[in-house]
């Protein structure tokens, strides 16, 4: 075992897109997005290998380069695909771990096929790992990797990160494999959370169901110390610069808010997600602008939501909800020239987002729960002019960093937000300024660079952490 990589990923995706070129040849281009841009240094300094799925079912590939990096394929059969994915994870684990907002689906099939295909993504890390390789597994999709990957190969270091909320115990008891999925989390050596208090959660849930010793950060499971700790991910600041700094974008952003004739730009840019509180915000702005508080013409609403799981039923069910509340605000409210809302369901390119952060007066960024969010971050990011409002859910992880220059709202309060919603179109350029660069200087501070670093030397240094042996007894309470 002296061949293989001393690096390795594991996630339900691989960091690439296949996109058809002119002439009409498949290419491979590295995936937009923080988490990537964060890792491929890391994996080109350390030969690493990315094992995940190309999101192409029934494709057996050969492993690849692309990038600098080595890219190891998983293939998932069609009905892996909606059992595995559209189902345990997407209709089971995601509703679960977001507070319920949606009825997770219990399903038999589906927990097979998650056991399945996690087997699968733990075998080929065991394959390419070389001895002493540390491995970082990522998200929701692969909680049992873990433990799979300790039986195969204990010498391996392991990490896991979860990018969604970890969810009380109250709710998480609810799953008829929770002790398979905790068991599967306690193979690795660092479980790493968005926030505290979902590491919190996780080790009063490892007290509760499986009455493991523990103190306030680590759970001691099969004489071996597990710890569990906060890792707040970030967006890639120095790539959004380079964006804002671009002649091309700054004239597109001008662009938009000519094309919007000057008004007060609102905007929301989301995956078409029910956890994203999208239906919320439209509602909001459709009552302030029917009890005239916002005049057509003089306010607009662009939200963007980039087409998501569209397989899953209950996103179906949103798309039709969403796309019905825009139809009637604008019926009612719309001019000739001037609708109330822009809706567009598509997916955007890094600098077009940039633009649209640019042109717009207020980001509305409104989920009924989020990991993180990283819209809220990279809207921040970009105003370097020190304008704009960023209306922000207090169910965010964001909302931990960013208080203190949001305007917070509980997105189930549908008057306090509209009250909010007023608060930032009417803020002066000088509470702009001061709200703006307290977030700034947050965000600039932690980026994606400093999360994945964090995490990386929290797993290769587990010095703080007590031996297993002497481990204090578990605690009342
Ligand atoms: P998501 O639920 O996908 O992420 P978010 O953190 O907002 O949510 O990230 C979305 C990303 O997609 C952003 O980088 C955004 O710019 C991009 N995006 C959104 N709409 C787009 C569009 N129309 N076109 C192009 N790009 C678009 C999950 C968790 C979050 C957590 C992240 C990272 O749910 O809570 O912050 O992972 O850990």
């Amino acid at each position: 075992m002296s061949r293989g990589s001393e690096f390795v990923v594991v996630a339900n995706r691989l960091p690439v897109d296949r996109n058809v070129g002119a002439d009409g040849v498949p290419r491979w281009r590295r995936s937009p997005g923080g988490l990537v841009s964060a890792i491929a240094p890391v994996m080109r300094r350390r030969k690493g290998t990315w094992i995940g799925w190309t999101g192409a079912p029934d494709e057996q590939l050969e492993p690849f380069e692309e990038d600098g990096m080595s890219l190891h394929p998983i293939a998932q059969s069609a009905q892996e695909v909606e059992l595995y994915y559209e189902g345990f994870s997407n209709a089971t684990l995601w509703p679960l771990y977001h507070d319920v907002v949606a009825t997770p689906v219990y399903d038999r099939a589906m927990w097979d096929a998650y056991v399945r295909v996690n087997r699968r993504f733990a075998e080929a890390a065991a394959k390419v790992a070389s001895k002493n390789a540390i491995v970082w597994v990522q998200d929701y999709q692969l909680q049992l990797v873990p433990q799979m990957l300790r039986e195969l190969r204990p010498d391996l270091r392991i990490g896991f990160f979860l990018h969604i909320p970890f969810p009380p115990v109250e709710l998480f008891w609810q799953l008829p494999w929770r002790r398979r999925i905790l068991e599967g989390l306690l193979g690795a050596d660092l479980v790493g959370f968005q926030l505290p208090g979902a590491a919190a959660n996780f080790v009063r849930l490892c007290r509760r169901l499986l009455d493991a010793r523990f103190t306030k950060q680590d759970v001691f499971w099969d004489d071996r110390v597990v710890r569990a700790r906060a890792f707040p991910i970030s967006v890639d600041v120095g790539e959004l610069n380079d964006l804002i700094g671009r002649e091309d974008v700054l004239e597109r952003a001008q662009e938009i808010r000519t094309d919007l004739g000057d008004a007060t730009v609102l905007l929301g840019v989301d995956r078409l997600d029910y956890t994203k509180g999208i239906t919320q915000r439209l509602q909001a702005f459709g009552e302030l602008v029917e009890e005239g508080h916002i005049k057509p013409g003089q306010a607009v609403f662009v939200q963007i939501a980039t087409p998501s799981r569209e397989r899953v039923e209950q996103y179906q069910l949103l798309r039709e909800e969403i796309e019905q509340l825009v139809g009637r605000i604008n019926g009612e409210h719309s001019e000739i020239g001037f609708p109330v809302i822009h809706y567009m369901h598509s997916s955007y390119d890094r600098a077009e987002l940039a633009a649209l952060y640019l042109a717009a007066d207020v980001m509305v960024v409104t989920p009924l729960r989020d990991g993180m969010n990283l819209v809220a971050k990279e809207y921040v990011a970009c105003r370097k002019d020190l304008r704009g409002a960023l209306v922000l859910s207090e169910f965010t992880g964001a909302a931990a960093e960013l208080k203190r220059g949001a305007f917070q709202v509980n997105p189930y309060d549908i008057d306090g937000l509209k009250g909010t919603l007023m608060a930032a179109l009417n803020a002066e350029p000088a509470e702009q300024a001061r709200r703006m660069r307290v977030m700034r200087r947050r965000v600039i501070e932690h980026d994606v660079d400093r999360w994945a670093q964090e995490f990386l030397s929290e797993l290769e240094n587990p010095a703080r952490s007590a031996p297993a042996e002497q481990a204090p007894p578990a605690l009342e309470g």
